[in-house]
């Protein structure tokens, strides 16, 4: 996938946010916000009176998220709202996957497919800071809240806790992995310290599987809240990494459930690491969950030293260079590898080349997004969990801007003609 340098005439406009085109719907989903302390089955009744069909009742937030068939829905709506226990109902918006479109790279198959004899150190991790005895996540579980994880996968399964969520609606009850994404991510967190694959930032972590995230990459507001509530009662879980997320609501109240449900986390002493975004144009204010100030946004940076075959462009990319798609602006805490590095072909476009890690089916494949980016910094979190037991989110925010590497300096700018920039450059995230 080749992107355009400032250098060129092209103006390459790419989607907010890669996604296949939605289907028709036949129905509506809602979140139906009640009063703090209505019962469970109360809640229930009251929708089921009114025809809703509940698709989850949560704890984690006084809610509950509904279905609707079409034509019914504004009778519907109206019957519910003058129910005196309902304070709020919002639409169940789309979340998708933050990868980039296409970024898989070259010879993702034929390295799958070789004889594994070595494991290789993946960039990302030598740029954050190799694991080590007292430094490699030990005991600490970190949620991988996503499209699941591939069960099987010889360099993550050891390190796979047996409590596993799936949300209702995936079309499964198992949290194998059927898109890829999740089990990539994984791998960037927790790949195994073996002779095989890669190594992850933190290879001592347990990594509990929350299935939120369909084959196509794609789930609802009210999913992330299912698995988030799963994880509020998984307290031995410190971090959750979230490789994911959708453009802010035109109605902030549709972006209120979830901002609930990841404050109760951060209230417990959990640490939500997110993904940024993948639009270059917007800011992280623009990004759920990444615009929650309980959550930990991670921007996207190059790993090590690209190459250059331009002729007019007089030096490579370098690495701590901000990705040409990462979404940037106040509030992001930290960058972190989500690609290996950035080429320039002699036609003076930017080659990216993905992260390398765990792929679905075994082997190794490449991918790059601010999705790759976030779980190095939940990687980092759960090494710094590791060594200061008692530290919440705010602890680990803390000193991931204290100990930033090259703060002040990188993320050095993007020669993308998209890449807009905060004036901010945060540093590259250090683990101890
Ligand atoms: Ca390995
Ligand atoms: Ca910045």
């Amino acid at each position: 996938m080749f992107r355009t340098l400032v250098l060129s005439t092209m103006t390459l406009v790419f989607p907010l946010f890669a996604q296949a085109q939605a289907p028709v719907q036949n129905e509506q989903k809602y979140i139906v916000t009640f009063r703090p302390g209505t019962a469970h089955a109360l809640r229930a009744a009251s929708v089921a009176r009114f025809g809703g069909a509940v698709r989850h009742n949560f704890s984690i937030i006084d809610a509950v998220a509904v279905r609707i068939p079409n034509g019914l829905g504004a009778n519907l709506l109206t019957a519910l709202s003058r129910d005196p226990s309902v304070l709020s109902i919002t639409t169940d918006h789309t979340v998708y996957a933050f990868q980039e479109a296409n970024s898989v790279g070259e010879n993702a198959v034929a390295m799958a497919a070789a004889p594994v004899t070595r494991q290789v150190v993946p960039e990302g991790v030598k740029r954050v800071g190799l694991p080590v005895p007292g430094s490699d996540g030990a005991g600490i579980g970190v949620a991988v809240v996503d499209t699941g994880i591939d069960l099987f996968h010889a360099d993550l399964a050891a390190n796979i806790h047996p409590d596993k969520f799936v949300s209702p609606g995936m079309g499964t009850s198992s949290c194998q992995d059927d898109n890829g994404h999740g089990t990539h991510v994984s791998g960037i967190v927790a790949a195994i310290d073996n002779q095989i694959g890669t190594v992850g930032v933190a290879p001592k972590a347990t990594l509990y599987c929350v299935k939120v995230l369909d084959a196509s990459g794609s789930g609802s507001d009210s999913d992330v809240i299912a698995g988030l509530d799963w994880v509020f009662q998984h307290r031995a879980i410190r971090v959750v990494n979230m490789s994911l997320g959708r453009p802010v609501s035109t109605n902030p109240a549709d972006d209120e459930p979830m901002h609930a449900a990841v404050k109760q986390l951060y209230d417990a002493g959990v640490t939500v690491v997110v993904a940024a975004g993948n639009d270059s144009s917007k800011q992280v204010k623009h990004v759920v969950p990444a615009s929650f100030v309980e959550a930990l946004p991670v921007a996207s940076s190059t790993a090590t030293d690209g190459n250059n075959s331009c002729p007019w462009l007089p030096g490579s990319i370098k690495a701590d260079t901000a990705s040409y798609f990462t979404t940037d602006g106040a509030g992001v805490v930290i960058s972190a590898p989500g690609e290996d590095r950035e080429n320039v072909t002699g036609f003076c476009y930017i080659s990216p080349v993905g992260i390398l890690s765990a792929r679905r089916g075994g082997g190794t494949t490449r991918m790059s997004g601010t999705s790759m980016a976030s779980p190095h910094v939940a990687g980092v979190a759960a090494r710094m969990i590791q060594q200061h037991v008692s530290w919440r989110s705010d602890d680990v925010r803390a000193e991931l801007q204290r100990t930033a590497q090259r703060k002040s300096i990188a993320p050095l700018d993007s020669p993308s003609s998209t890449y807009t920039f905060d004036n901010v450059r945060e540093g590259i995230a250090k683990a101890p």
